[in-house]
Parts: C-alpha cells; structure tokens; sequence
C-alpha cells in the first residue's frame, strides 16, 4: 500500500498548538482559551428548561418550580425551544437557497454568472412543467429562477420538490401533515407557534420541527444545491488536497470561509485571471492560492478542485499561520473571533454580506450585479496586503492529504455503473449501488454528515467513526465539515480502499473511487435526499427500509438540527453524539427517541458514547438487512 498513512488527530493536535504558539506571542485569542471561561455550561440551557419567550421571564424549571409564571410545562418549554432552534436552521438554510435563485436570476451570457449545466436546468424545468422548446436558455433561467422564488411564499400547495421523494414517502408527509408549504410560510409559523401563549403541547411543537426541517431539505437547501449547479456545474470526481498544508508560504494566501458560492466562484475566478497573477508577481509572491474553510470550500473543492484549508474549528488556525492575506467571509459558520484576531496579525478580514456583519472587519459588499467588480476589489486588496506579512510569525504546518472529491449523485450514478458484472443492465440508474447492497459486498451506507464541536475532541468522532464503517464495509457518503474531516486526515484519498473490508475494497477498486464520498456543502444534503430517492424507488422499497442511515457525530449548528428532522422525517435513522438540549424533558426525548417513529418510519439516538455510537449504527443497517431477508 505504499506509504499511504492517514493523519492522526494527534499529530493534527500538535499542529494546531505550535500555531496557538504563535497566537499566545501576539497576545491572540482562540476558541481553545474561551471554551474554558465558559464550562461548566448553564445546566438549565444544556437541558432546553429555561424560557425567555416573554417578559414575565425568564423561568426556568426546577423540582421546585416546575411550571413558568404562564404555567407551562418543562415539556411545552422544551419542545418550543427545540422548534426555535429548527427554524432558525431552516431559515438559514433556505435563505442561501434563495440567494442561488436570486444569482440564477441575475445570470446572463455576458454577465459575471452564466449557466454552466444547461441540461440540469432543462432537467428542472421540465420537472416544474415549464415550456422548454425554442426558448433561449437565460430566458427559461430566469422563468425557473421565479418559480425558485415564488417556492418560497407561495399561496397555495407544498414545495415542488417532493414529487421527487416515492410515493409512500409522499403519503407520510400528507397524513402526517407534514408536507411543507411555502418555505418562508414553515418559519412564519414555526415562530408563531412559539410565541406566548400559543402551542405548549410537545406533539404538535415536534411535528413543525419536522415539517420546517423539510422545508429546508426538500425546498430552500434543494434549490441551493440544484440552482448552484445549473450556475456552477453538477460536481464530478476531482483531485484536490486538504488540510492547512494547502496554504503556499511563497504565495498571497485567500481563504474563502462560509456558505454561498456566489461569493467563492467568482474569488477563484479572479484569483485565476492572468492579469491579477500578474499584479501578484508584481508584489513579490509567486502566484496566488485560494483555499477554503466551511462548506464554501466543499463547493468550490467540489467543481474546481480548490483546496480545503480546514473545517469550522480549523478557522482561526488559517490567520495563525501568519500567511493570510485575506480571509473573505459571505454567511453562516464565520467565528466573530475573526475581527480580534486577524488584527494580531497583517490578515484582512472581508465581510462581504449585509447578513453577516462583524466587528474588526472590511465590509466589501458583494452583490450578484456587480460580482465581478467586487472580486477583483477584493482579490486586489488580498494581493496589496501581501507585503505587509511579518515573517517571524509564518508557520503554515507541513500537513496535507489528497483526496477525490465531486460525487454529486449524478456522479455516483455513473462512476458505479458497471462495478456489478452481473444481469444490471440499467445504466444510469442507482440499480449498480442496489445490487452491491443485496448481495452483501456493501452492508450499507452512513451520510457522515455536519460541523465540529468543541464539546468533542475535533474530527475524532468523525475519523474514528468512518474507520470503523469501512472496515464493517459500510460505504460512506459524507457533506459539510464531516466530509473536510475525512479528507484532512486521507479518506477521501482512494488509497484508503486499504482500510476497508473485503468487500467494499473491491468496490472501491472496481470503481475507482475513495471509500468516503464528498457530496458536498451541507446544502448538498438534499442531494443524500435524492439518493435514497431514487435508491427506493429502484429498489421498489421504502426508504425506511434501505440499510442506510445518517449521523452528525460533533454537530453544533441549528442547521444541523433542521437537517436531522429532515432525514429523519424522510425515513432515515439519525445518530447525533451531541444532545440537542432535550434532556430536561423525558417526553420530548421519547418523542424524537421513539415516538416519531410511528408519524415518519424513523428516529433519533444520541449517543456521546462514540465506539457505542457506530456500533449502534451498524446493528441498525443489519436489523434493516434481516428484516429485507439479505
Ligand atoms: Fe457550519 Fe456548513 Fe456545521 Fe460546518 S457543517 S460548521 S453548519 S460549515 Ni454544515
Ligand atoms: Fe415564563 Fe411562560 Fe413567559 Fe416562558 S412564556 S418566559 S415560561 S411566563
């Protein structure tokens, strides 16, 4: 196996204090340091128990005072906050989605945005029932990018997207009255039913959970991953490197960090343009390296083979480095700690959002109608700071992996097309992964999937759990920080084939590909949706009853949360290692534990416990195979 090694979490420890070396010299704070002023964590918040919804409060629920001045339970607190929390992630989710619908919107063939996969947006359209016959393609662009829009406050209906789930899905969204409707509606809604005085009953406070978490899913977080690739391209298998050995010491370093490849697209664009190579060499670097942080990075990693420097917890390492020289932020997941700290050192910090402002930050905005201009400013502003650098504070740490990343499932689609040499004679479809799930080559699939946590040692529970998967030959499809965990310690490398079992190392080779999948952003979930989607319907079964499960070991966000209610909500176990402030109240527990199981074919478990977590996991995919009799 040559000398493939994947990286150690110690070794990637170790680096990560060397540079908090170089922090403690310029007096720079990091979350290492806050994250001990703050612990022990408020026990009342840690258990969802303390309500401040109204001025009455805030109550908090003890033995001793069991109800809140208004006389609510610890049940209906819990369950409100709970709900608080979904809908501030499918909000934020959803409105990235409407951002990509606005650029599609904005695209035109020679503007900053054109539309690089025309077929996937005549794919759309016609699933929409939008005329596409003798129409120019920007104009049947800017009819999907409304209709994208209108998805959002429509009067009537539920999302145009769930035609694509199977039918008995379908069914359980309506008798459960699940079915989202207009996405902005699901939010509106959400935050009235936690309003005083309104819903305090825990059944009713769950099911908009699930309702809002699928709004998200299967409308804002669909639309964002389909949209960005009728602008951007459908991702497909490509060699990129991961870890802080990305940044070049000789070269003006960029970081890109958030969500929204508006943004990072037209950064890489600039960052290529010979004339800004040019003005790089001018300033004496060698060139110019973008690399990325956060889920902007998995978009980029996944189209244009960028780099990814690191995931969430990895961000204030990129300014430590003392090589960055600039760190260009859109939305979602940018540490404010960024501001403070990159006045430690020569880095810029660029905020670039109206939604996402900071302190210590140059706030450069960035608009879809003037993209390009913005780009150039701010790639020039980057390349201008490059001077500046102090030396005696560079380290960047020598660590990188490889990695193959880019399967979007139209990707998975065809590289697995003839791995089976068997009667598949359907190409094109999923029929190929199917067939290595029943005759037992695979056992199943885990999505890996979300952010990094403090409250777990960082990427650990992410790599040990993927470990422990392949060698069970439990293929794995991994989004958001997950994915950049697996790439940065090498297993996206398809040199890690050697880590699996039997079974799936030949798959891996017959295939060609890494035993860990990067399907991308955490928007790019919704396209694990359209996998078991189109899994069942291939398979003639019912998504509950595919060997498949998800898992968000170290999650934080409440994106996270809004997708755990949406996988689980279409069918799919979910494993958290992280409790999603729910302990205070034991029906709620049961609720997303047990109960729900009976409104959608699935559940939760939390499990801190991370051997006892991907055992659990792995008893599911082989209760589900049982029960299918393979
Ligand atoms: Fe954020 Fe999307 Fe979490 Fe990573 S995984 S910390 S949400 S960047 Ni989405
Ligand atoms: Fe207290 Fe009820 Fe007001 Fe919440 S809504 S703060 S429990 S009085």
């Amino acid at each position: 196996m040559g000398n493939f090694k994947l990286t150690t979490v110690e070794e990637f420890e170790a680096a990560t204090n060397r540079l908090l070396e170089t922090g403690a010299k310029v007096g720079a704070d990091a979350w290492q340091l806050r994250v001990k002023n703050q612990t022990p964590h408020c026990k009342f918040g840690e258990q969802g128990v303390c309500c401040r919804i109204c001025s009455m409060g805030p109550c908090r629920i003890t033995p001793k005072a069991p109800r809140g001045i208004c006389g609510c339970d610890v049940h209906g607190i819990v369950a409100r906050n709970y709900l608080k929390f979904t809908a501030g992630g499918s909000a934020t989710h959803s409105d990235h989605g409407r951002e990509i619908c606005h650029t599609l919107y904005c695209s035109s063939p020679d503007g900053a945005y054109k539309v690089k996969d025309p077929e996937k947006l005549m794919k759309i359209a016609k699933e929409w029932g939008v005329e596409t016959e003798g129409k120019d393609i920007y104009d049947l662009a800017h009819e999907v990018a409304v209709l994208g829009l209108e998805e959002y406050g429509k009067v009537f209906g539920t999302q145009r997207f769930l035609k694509r789930a199977p039918k008995h899905t379908q069914e359980i969204w309506e008798r459960e009255e699940i079915a989202p409707r207009a996405i902005d509606r699901e939010v509106s809604c959400s935050l009235h039913m936690t309003h005083m005085g309104c819903s305090s009953l825990p059944e009713a406070l769950i099911r908009q959970s699930l309702r809002s978490g699928l709004s998200d899913g299967w409308g804002g977080s669909m639309a964002g991953t389909e949209f960005s690739d009728v602008l951007f391209g459908t991702p497909k298998p490509i060699d990129t490197e991961a870890n802080l050995g990305v940044m070049e010491v000789e070269n003006v370093n960029i970081v890109v960090h958030g969500h929204d490849p508006s943004l990072s697209e037209m950064i890489c664009e600039y960052a290529d343009d010979p004339e800004m190579i040019a003005y790089a060499k001018s300033k004496g670097a060698k060139g110019i390296t973008v690399s990325g942080v956060c889920c902007t990075s998995n978009e980029v990693a996944m189209r244009r083979g960028i780099p990814m420097a690191g995931n969430f917890l990895q961000q204030e390492n990129v300014v430590l480095t003392g090589a960055c020289e600039a760190i260009v932020v859109d939305v979602q997941c940018i540490f404010p700690a960024l501001g403070p700290l990159s006045k430690c050192f020569h880095t810029k910090f660029i905020t670039t959002s109206p939604i996402a402002q900071m302190p210590d930050s140059e706030f450069i905005r960035f608009n879809a109608e003037t993209a390009a201009e913005n780009a150039k400013a701010i790639v020039k502003a980057a390349i201008d700071n490059f001077e500046n650098r102090k030396p005696d504070l560079v380290y960047i740490p020598d660590m990188k992996q490889k990695a193959t990343v880019g399967y979007s499932l139209e990707a998975i689609v065809k590289t697995l097309d003839g791995v089976t040499n068997s009667q598949v004679d359907e190409l094109g479809t999923t029929k190929p992964l199917i067939e290595c799930i029943t005759s037992g080559v695979i056992r199943g699939a885990v999505a890996m999937v979300g952010c990094n946590n403090p409250k777990i040692r960082p990427d650990s529970a992410h790599i040990e759990l993927m470990k422990k998967l392949i060698a069970n030959d439990v293929i794995i499809v991994a989004s958001g920080c997950s994915a950049q965990a697996a790439a940065k310690a090498g297993l996206m490398d398809k040199q890690a084939k050697d880590l699996c079992g039997a079974g799936l190392k030949r798959v891996c080779e017959l295939a060609d590909i890494p035993p860990v999948l990067h399907m991308g952003s955490c928007v790019d979930i919704s396209r694990m949706m359209n996998l078991v989607a189109e899994l069942a319907k291939d398979s003639g079964l019912n998504i509950s009853q595919l060997p498949v499960v998800g898992c968000a070991p170290e999650w934080m966000s409440e994106k996270a949360v809004s997708i755990g209610n949406y996988v689980v909500a279409t069918g799919i176990d979910t494993y958290l290692g992280v409790d999603p402030y729910v302990s205070g109240s034991d029906k709620v527990a049961e609720l997303l534990t047990s109960g729900i199981r009976d409104w959608v074919e699935a559940a939760y478990t939390v499990e801190k416990d991370i051997d006892k977590l991907g055992d659990a996991m792995m008893a599911r995919i082989e209760e589900k195979r049982a029960a299918l009799g393979i």
